[in-house]
């Protein structure tokens, strides 16, 4: 569960990615595949090279959908429910992806960040981001 301090730090940190969306899916798409290239087998129609526009468009949804849930907070669930049905039924993601994903997120996050995230803020950046994942495979069977 998110605390309201939790919430106002998640907020806080995620004013500069959602307003360089681009930026930051694409730089966090690219360390995934970089880092952990079994993900790619998900997006097998992929141009994987930095700043392709496969990485860029796809990155925007990504972090589009990671702002929509940013401005719901107390509704997570109801703000993914179309995204859980599309991982859940359609894409069958292997929910250890979702973490692999995060933490290039985070690390991304960190690089583009004046200084080194606080203590703080990261773990709540990445409590939010662990609820999202279980948020999008909360419909798995
Ligand atoms: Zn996912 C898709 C979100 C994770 C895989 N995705 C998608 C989209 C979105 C998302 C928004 C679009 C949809 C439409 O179009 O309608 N994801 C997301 C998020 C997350 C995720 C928010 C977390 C954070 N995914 C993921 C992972 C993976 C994936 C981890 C693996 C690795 N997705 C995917 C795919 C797809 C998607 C495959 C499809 C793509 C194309 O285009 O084809």
């Amino acid at each position: 569960v998110l605390s309201d301090e939790d919430k106002t730090r998640i907020r806080a940190a995620w004013a500069p990615v959602s307003k360089n969306a681009e930026v930051y899916g694409c730089e966090a798409l690219y360390r995934m595949f970089l880092s952990y290239p079994t993900t790619k087998t998900y997006f097998p129609h992929f141009d994987f090279s930095l700043g392709s526009s496969d990485l860029k468009t796809h990155g925007r949804k990504v972090i589009d959908a990671l702002t929509e849930a940013v401005n719901n907070l107390d509704d997570i669930p109801g703000a993914l429910s179309r995204l859980s049905d599309l991982h859940a039924h359609k894409l069958r993601v292997d929910p250890v992806n979702f973490k692999l994903l995060s933490h290039c997120l985070l690390a991304t996050m960190a690089v583009h960040n004046n200084g080194p995230l606080k203590p703080e803020v990261l773990l709540s950046v990445d409590k939010y981001l662990s609820d999202i994942g279980k948020v999008l495979i909360s419909r798995y069977r």
